[in-house]
């Protein structure tokens, strides 16, 4: 396996909007981000993964881009991002780009002209079709976003296929011009200094020919989740090498693709270190471990989660990616609620499950990804009114499960509460003032309540906190190969509440052992660990030194790291 600085490092994902502003609009910005450039050296982190900042109408917050090559005014200038970059360098931090070319905005000039009419010349930049005969969908997939995915266009009176809003059209990948475009823009934003992308929904660009009806998996629905055919297609891994051809090969970056329903082999060809196209992907398998799997809508339908569960998709996802993958580590994104709500106790064990979490993610074999906020133990938010929220998926769904489902608003807000993505995106709570010191403003989204008792300024000089918690993980990750490096062997895979796993490398083996719940496990040493010396690398709760790993008793969301040689 190469040494490689993208498997060492740890990234940090900035989700603009939420993260500081700087001129008291109440909308984060570059310069917010700029001002926070000594906490995130602070903090450790290698890299930056920043969510997007183009141009765009924000009908799903910059994920609808309506030119790729400039800065969204609201977020400043292309000075202000230079500026950035600069100031991340300066700070030996690298800055990765989201990459967003599944689909543009509608107001992106290729669709304005696409949809003036059927023999423009940007006509099959995106996916347009004929009605069926009595009128209605060219096919009967789902938007992501609800309802059907294609939206009917009367000035050609064909439909145009969006996977996710019906302001976000799919490009069309089969078309070679659309490729030149979009390698053109990656060389564009490389050769100004980016270290690498991040590649939203990057599987989807290859669909199943003929775009065929989905299996019917929803009898509830007029329309079917098609994950089968909108995801993973014939040409996808032809696209991503001419992209590797073409732009990827020729610079020293890191890469990471977003690939929900990825199958596991392909994400293994996909990552290969020699002949794969891309340095990792983010898999979903265990973001279903609480939901229902299968479709997109199962994130709605949460239901308590099993540590073995867990324990066999990440350890499946490990041995899989053995002789030349690699994997991304995460419980977290501007997507997820907050983990520690989600996966801790955020009620009555907020710090020692913030940490637990945080000792999985940074001790597995991978790149671990920390998301703005999670360093300070963020938690989900229960805003009261439906009016309290901005994420259009939410309103989307909101709206459908009212109005089409007949589910209660109660019911409905249950599941906003629990799984919506506006729980990672209300403002980084800095310090305790007003709004949290995010802005001097009225905030875009209200900001968690609970900023006064969990903000950065309180956790920066507590040495017991999570923020430095997280920072010794990191300082540990850049002390120990092993971490990075070491091959990795679970222990106790039926266990329900222990997560027992080592690492080892050269003679040198860690041993993690984990208690994911409230309970109080008995750990037993298993008979093939031996050592002669064991030092305790990091724990969240007083342990001694001295004390006989052969067998205790974990308090509840225990962490414990050894070192054996
Ligand atoms: O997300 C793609 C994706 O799979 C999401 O639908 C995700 O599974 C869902 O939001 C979780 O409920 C990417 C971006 O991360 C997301 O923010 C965008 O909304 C989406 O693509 C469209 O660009
Ligand atoms: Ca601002």
């Amino acid at each position: 396996m190469k040494r490689q600085w993208w498997k060492e490092a740890v990234v940090y994902q900035v989700y603009p909007r939420s993260f500081n502003d700087s001129n008291g609009d109440g909308i984060g910005d570059l310069q917010g981000i700029i001002e926070k450039a000594d906490y995130l050296q602070e903090l450790g982190v290698d890299v930056v993964w920043l969510s997007p900042v183009y141009k765009s109408p924000n009908d799903d917050n910059g994920y609808d881009i309506s030119d790729y090559q400039q800065i969204m005014d609201e977020f400043g200038t292309m000075e202000d991002w230079d500026e950035l970059l600069d100031a991340l360098h300066d700070r030996g931090i690298k800055l990765i780009m989201d990459l967003v070319v599944n689909h543009t905005s509608d107001e992106h000039p290729w669709f304005v002209e696409s949809r003036q009419s059927k023999d423009n010349p940007y006509r099959d930049y995106y996916i347009w079709r004929d009605p069926k005969p009595d009128g209605s969908e060219p096919n009967n997939w789902v938007s992501f976003f609800s309802g059907s995915a294609w939206e009917y266009d009367d000035r050609t009176n064909q439909y145009f296929l969006h996977l996710f809003t019906k302001r976000q059209p799919d490009l069309n990948w089969e078309n070679t011009e659309v490729r030149n475009d979009v390698y053109k823009m990656m060389t564009w934003w490389l050769d100004r200094g980016v270290d690498g992308f991040r590649m939203d929904v990057i599987n989807n660009i290859s669909k199943s020919p003929g775009l065929p009806d989905a299996s019917v998996k929803d009898p509830d629905s007029d329309y079917q989740f098609a994950a089968e055919h909108f995801a993973n297609g014939p040409r996808l891994m032809e696209f991503l090498g001419e992209m590797k051809e073409r732009v990827l090969k020729h610079y020293d970056i890191m890469t990471v693709g977003e690939t929900a329903f990825l199958p596991i082999d392909s994400a293994r060809k996909m990552t290969d270190e020699n002949v794969g196209f891309l340095n990792m992907v983010f898999q979903f398998e265990h973001m279903a471990v609480d939901a229902q799997p299968g479709t997109h809508a199962g994130k709605w339908e949460t239901r308590q989660w099993e540590l073995p569960e867990l324990k066999h998709i990440m350890t499946k996802w490990d041995k899989e990616m053995e002789g030349g993958g690699w994997n991304s580590l995460y419980f977290n994104n501007h997507d997820q609620p907050r983990q520690v709500s989600r996966f801790g106790d955020d009620k009555h064990y907020h710090k020692h499950s913030a940490k637990l979490l945080a000792t999985y993610l940074h001790t597995m074999r991978g790149t671990p990804y920390i998301y703005q906020g999670e360093e300070l133990g963020m938690t989900n938010v229960r805003f009261p009114s439906i009016e309290d929220y901005r994420d259009v998926e939410i309103h989307n769904m909101y709206k459908e499960y009212t109005e089409e489902r007949g589910y209660s608003h109660e019911e409905v807000m249950n599941k906003i509460w629990t799984t919506g993505r506006d729980n990672a995106r209300t403002p980084v709570q800095w310090d305790d003032s007003e709004n949290g010191g995010f802005t001097t403003g009225t905030p875009w989204i209200k900001v968690n309540p609970n900023y006064r008792e969990i903000n950065a300024k309180q956790q920066m000089s507590d040495p017991d906190s999570i923020f430095n918690y997280y920072k010794q993980l990191i300082e540990l990750r850049k002390q120990e190969d092993v971490i990075v490096y070491g091959s990795y062997e679970l222990y106790m895979a039926d266990h329900e509440e222990l997560y027992v796993y080592t690492r080892s490398i050269n003679g040198e083996k860690l041993l993690v052992i984990l208690n994911f719940f409230a309970g109080e496990p008995v750990f037993e040493l298993p008979e093939d660990i031996a050592f002669d010396h064991k030092t305790l690398l990091i724990s969240n709760y007083e342990v001694k030194e001295s004390e006989s790993i052969s067998s205790f008793t974990l308090r509840p969301y225990e962490a414990r790291v050894y070192k054996l040689n």
